[in-house]
């Protein structure tokens, strides 16, 4: 269109805003500016998205002194006489998201993401974002944008204010027409920050301290949102030049800090994920999962059904006790309807995705599968038939899978006729909210399995970690050192209750005992007899599982439960325990001793880095970035603090161990 000057952002694959590429948008910004025949301008993104916002990878150095930033290509758009439109498509992200507000316009793609997720990597939006958005929808709006940093569609930015228009068709389009049209609009930066419609400007200091109230603590994750929030309070008490300037120091202060330092570990870790043996296995060849099996219709069985059916792919459970049927049809149900209840789905979606979900008895329905995933009861054997019967129903390019969580998958391969075809999908409970996923390589599956498999995961929305086939793979192996290391600490004469203490005041979201409690000492039980004993000097274990405490399940464990406190969740100490460790320690000859938080904090972290560094040694795990993702998505581990094997190498800690 005459008089209108596109600039595209075109920096594969997600348009990130380095500071070399910001250099030549700057130069674009400036030659438009001084082209008199270019009356407005258009910014729109390549690739399939606006931008993913600054790069990354730039905030690991110092900023040389005349580095260009995405603040410089703001302030040029910011200064220029001319109307700029937004046309956003895709994603459109942190610094990018700071771009498209300092146009006069925003017109968004009914694809568009419109997201500010600088405070998932311990930032705050620094290039502008929260300074302008608390004067385009307000403070408190602004602030829960910001604060959650989540992406929000089209559709939703528009009912916050964030957009001019949302279009059903092309977004490059319709901002083309506006800019040929409309006339420059007063820029944010002269606007006044307001807290929110109908909310008087004296209520600003309330929202504020309602906002520091309900963020974490900053030793405790909670550091980025309070300096976000202190920005923001920038925007609604000083001129919009000193606003900037704070949100810049603020914005500094916390790219040095550990907590964005770990954070920035964790989505560059999580990036790496899929790279194996040198190949990208999120592109290479893999053959898509358009619908899914599943054997077993347990607890297990049922969660990975539903994250069957919320990905979209349709999924046949097969399961012959019809108890069993009953029971999973009623969690799948029970599942969609409370989903319905939040808000998260409507009727139709809900029911829609439930009958995507087929129960039978009638394993010739697995027929047209692309992944089958047993789910049936822990024991070899059993197993070893279920896959027998599977390779007899299963197409032949169908992946085989099994959710063991400590068996040898290569036992099972060995009875089918695909070995390569065989590995293993490690789901953790509840399988269709947990976000971690084990993909675990047998001796001969093949590189297009694990391709699968990976692909898979990222349509399931998960983390998907490859591990060797060792017992408990990564995550459950580590957690077998760490809760023995718990327990030598109670037979020390240390209460359950004062380990857990510890260990949720460092950031996990429970203590080891009532871990254990969740997932059933009976299991725990089990699984130390399958490895051929464990390694407590004391019988605890087995007098509880003898006497029936095993757990939540049954009310008692490490810890009593009762159903009306913390709706039968929360762990109640019980000096019956800690007099049982007492009694065993003294036969076993274990003298109590005096140990600070300090030790217990570190002895149990080093247990957890100890056979993580074993388990990278013998390629179990492949990198330790690898283990910090299981231990963030799998157990609780806070990201903050980046992952056992990132804590234990940057903050040389565990001094006390
Ligand atoms: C910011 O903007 C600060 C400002 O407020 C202030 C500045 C002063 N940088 O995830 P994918 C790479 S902070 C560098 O697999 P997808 C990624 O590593 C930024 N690299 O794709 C990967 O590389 P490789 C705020 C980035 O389609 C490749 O791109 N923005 C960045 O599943 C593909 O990524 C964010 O936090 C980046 N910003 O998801 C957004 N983004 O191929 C972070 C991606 O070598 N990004 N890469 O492994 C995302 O959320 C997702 O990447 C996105 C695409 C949704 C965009």
């Amino acid at each position: 269109m005459d008089g209108v000057r596109v600039i595209t952002l075109d920096n594969p694959p997600v348009n990130a805003l380095s500071l070399a590429y910001c250099a030549k948008l700057l130069a674009a910004v400036e030659a438009a500016e001084r082209d008199a025949a270019v009356e407005a301008v258009v910014v729109s993104g390549a690739n399939g998205l606006f931008s993913a916002g600054a790069d990354v990878n730039d905030f690991r150095n110092e900023l040389p002194a005349d580095a260009i930033t995405i603040r410089d290509v703001i302030a040029a758009v910011e200064r220029s006489g001319k109307p700029y439109v937004a046309a956003i498509d895709g994603n459109c992200l942190g610094g990018g998201l700071e771009l498209a507000l300092a146009c006069d316009y925003r017109v968004a793609s009914a694809r568009a993401k419109l997201g500010l997720p600088e405070i998932k990597l311990g930032l705050l939006p620094g290039a502008g974002g929260t300074q302008r958005l608390p004067r385009l929808i307000g403070a408190r709006a602004a602030l829960e944008f910001m604060l959650k940093g989540s992406s929000v569609t089209a559709r939703r930015a528009l009912e916050l204010g964030i957009l001019d228009e949302a279009v059903d068709g092309d977004a490059l389009e319709r901002a083309l027409a506006l800019a040929a049209t409309a006339p420059a609009k007063r820029r944010l930066s002269t606007r006044e920050a307001f807290i929110g419609d109908d909310i008087p400007l004296q209520a600003g200091p309330y929202v504020l301290a309602q906002a520091h109230a309900m963020a974490p603590p900053e030793e405790r994750g909670g550091l980025a949102a309070h300096k976000l929030i202190d920005a923001v309070q920038a925007a609604v008490e000083l001129p919009f030049a000193f606003g900037l300037g704070r949100e810049a120091r603020l914005f500094d202060q916390l790219v040095r800090s550990e907590p964005s330092l770990a954070l920035r570990h964790v989505f560059f870790a999580e990036r790496e994920l899929p790279k194996v043996d040198g190949i990208d296995l999120s592109r290479a060849a893999a053959n898509a999962v358009k619908s899914a099996g599943v054997v077993g219709a347990g607890t297990m069985g049922s969660g990975i059904a539903i994250a069957f059916a919320q990905a979209g792919i349709p999924v046949v459970v097969v399961d012959t006790d019809d108890d069993a049927v009953d029971r999973a049809r009623q969690t799948v149900m029970g599942m969609f309807m409370y989903q319905v209840q939040k808000g998260r789905l409507t009727q139709e979606e809900a029911w829609q995705r439930a009958q995507s979900i087929a129960f039978t008895d009638d394993w010739s329905r697995l027929g047209e599968a692309d992944v089958i995933v047993e789910a049936v009861f822990e024991d070899l054997d059993v197993k070893r038939d279920v896959f027998r019967k599977l390779d007899g129903v299963a197409k032949t390019a169908a992946v085989l899978a099994t959710n063991t969580s400590t068996l040898d998958v290569d036992k099972m391969a060995e009875v089918t006729k695909r070995p390569d075809r065989v590995l293993g999908l490690h789901f953790f409970v509840p399988a269709n909210i947990m976000p971690l996923l084990e993909v675990v390589r047998g001796n001969k599956t093949s590189q297009e399995s694990l391709a699968t498999a990976f692909r898979l995961g990222k349509a399931l929305r998960k983390k998907a970690v490859l591990s060797g086939n060792a017992f408990g793979f990564i995550g459950n192996r580590m957690i077998f050192d760490y809760l023995g290391e718990a327990t030598a600490l109670a037979e020390e004469g240390v209460a359950p209750a004062r380990v857990d203490a510890v260990m949720k005041g460092f950031g996990f979201p429970m203590g080891p005992f009532a871990m254990s409690d969740l997932s059933g000492l009976d299991v725990g039980a089990a699984i130390a007899k399958a490895r051929g004993g464990s390694s407590a000097r004391t019988d605890v274990l087995e007098q509880l599982v003898a006497r029936r405490r095993l757990g939540q399940k049954t009310m008692a464990g490490y810890f009593k439960y009762d159903k009306s406190v913390g709706k039968g969740r929360e762990p109640i100490p019980d000096p019956e325990v800690e007099t049982m460790f007492a009694d065993a320690a003294r036969r076993a000859g274990i003298a109590p001793r005096d140990v600070s938080d300090d030790e217990i904090r570190d002895r149990l972290l080093r247990a957890l880095v100890e056979r993580g560094r074993r388990l990278l040694e013998e390629g179990v795990a492949l990198r330790p970035g690898d283990v910090d993702i299981v231990y963030v998505y799998g157990y609780g581990f806070p990201p903050y603090r980046g992952g056992p094997m990132w804590y234990a190498q940057e903050v040389g800690a565990l001094s006390h161990a």
